[in-house]
């Protein structure tokens, strides 16, 4: 299962983004009391998602035509993520709500530099790559990964209660000399290790999560970012843009940006008066 010229990850969420336009005449034609319903069903769900254990729920009301609610869906397998979508689209909202896009991907995070000394590891303890002993040392070379304390907290985190969401999908090159894939290992490493410094310098004012999408979507990785002041979204992707990793091999999706909000909020981003809070007090929000 492990190849020397593949980067190794750890995974952990089964992610489903859905996007929708929400009919907001048709909505507001209803009486107060259809209304009151429809919003106590979706809050209640929503509460629900947002706080158990084996899932999570980012709520954003977005910016520009393509789209109004962005939901973000975490949980623990396909299957679970299944039963969520299903269960959304159960509510009696879902009349006033139009699918424009949805994006499914699983939280990664890179291991870049793990899996090259990994394999310079293997190889002077003189393993034969794919013998059983190979994979046996390779697993347990993961499993320390995954335990340490840093990746340990980013693999099962919950979405970040930051004000500000900014989704898109992206690919890395394949186009003659801009092959990302045909790239040798350590070339595409020590860009990953630009690309981490240049992350690392808006730590902070940001937090990133990758996804995994190849095998799954259209695109081969969905980019979420979170922050508490949307310009830093503009700063960081610019900045980005000069490094080798994303100026020479990445290639954007479409972009979705606005401002997450709490569930006890969807009454008033359903009433389209104000611009529903995010509330950082975590037992308000789940
Ligand atoms: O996770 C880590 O901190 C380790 C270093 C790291 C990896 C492996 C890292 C750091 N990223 C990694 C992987 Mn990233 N990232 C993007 C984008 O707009 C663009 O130009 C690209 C979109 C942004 C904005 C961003 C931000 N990253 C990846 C991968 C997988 C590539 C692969 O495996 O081949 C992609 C597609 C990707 C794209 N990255 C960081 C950031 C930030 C802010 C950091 C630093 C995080 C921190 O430590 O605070």
């Amino acid at each position: 299962m492990r190849h020397p010229n593949v980067p190794e990850s750890l995974d952990s969420w089964s992610i489903l983004h859905r996007m929708f336009r929400l009919d907001r005449r048709a909505y507001d034609g209803l009486d107060a009391a259809q209304k009151a319903t429809i919003e106590r069903e979706a809050t209640a769900l929503f509460a629900e998602l947002a706080r158990d254990d084996d899932t999570d729920l980012g709520l954003a009301q977005l910016l520009g035509h393509k789209g109004d609610l962005m939901l973000t869906h975490y949980a623990r397998s396909f299957d679970a993520l299944g039963e969520v979508q299903a269960r959304v689209d159960k509510l009696a909202l879902s009349d006033f709500l139009e699918p424009g896009a949805s994006y499914v991907s699983v939280l990664e995070l890179g291991l870049y530099e793990h899996t090259a000394k990994i394999h310079a590891e293997l190889r002077d303890r003189g393993l034969k790559p794919h013998s059983e002993d190979w994979n046996a040392a390779f697993d347990a070379m993961l499993d320390q990964a995954a335990a340490e304390p840093r990746n340990a907290a980013r693999l099962w985190a919950r979405i970040p209660r930051r004000r500000y969401a900014c989704f898109y999908p992206m690919n890395k090159k394949r186009d003659g000399n801009d092959n990302w894939y045909s790239t040798p290992y350590p070339e595409r490493a020590s860009m990953m290790l630009e690309h981490g410094k240049i992350g690392r310098s808006f730590h902070g004012h940001v937090t990133q999560v990758i996804s995994g999408s190849i095998g799954f979507d259209d695109w081969e990785w969905g980019v979420d970012l979170y922050a508490d002041d949307p310009l830093v979204f503009k700063k960081l992707v610019y900045a980005m843009r000069f490094d080798a990793a994303s100026a020479r091999f990445a290639e954007f999706g479409e972009f979705w940006t606005g401002m997450q909000f709490s569930v006890s909020q969807l009454g008033v981003f359903l009433a389209g008066e104000a611009s529903p809070a995010l509330f950082a007090d975590e037992a308000a929000v789940r």
